[in-house]
């Protein structure tokens, strides 16, 4: 749990980089994807993906934390260090999702189209 105490210094630096212009991609640029990994430290990447109905999306946690998949109005699913799990979007929608853990840090979008 102590590394939530480094919350405020990281919303500080992301502040800074996207104030020095550095937010060239974009933070919600939706990526053409149905794979999300849980990267190092803390986060979904792509944050923001893009799929047609009926895909399934996997995410994989290669971060050294468990971490949750919860779409909003679903199920929350735990996801271990190395495991994955999957969920069918199956209408057309936008799909904000977070990690219950941290989910501060950890947001991410399904853009089913
Ligand atoms: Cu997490």
């Amino acid at each position: 749990m102590t590394h939530r105490f480094l919350l405020p210094g990281l919303a500080v630096l992301a502040a800074a980089l996207v104030a020095a212009g550095c937010a060239a991609t974009g933070p919600s640029e939706p990526v053409a994807t149905t794979k999300v990994t849980m990267v190092k430290s803390y986060r979904f990447d792509p944050e923001t993906i893009e799929i047609r109905a009926g895909q399934t999306v996997t995410w994989t946690n290669e971060d050294n934390f468990t971490h949750t998949v919860q779409v909003e109005g679903q199920a929350d699913h735990k996801v271990g260090r190395g495991e994955s799990v999957s969920i069918v979007f199956g209408k057309p929608g936008t799909y904000d999702y977070v990690c219950t853990l941290h989910s501060h840090d950890m947001q991410g979008e399904v853009i089913v189209r």
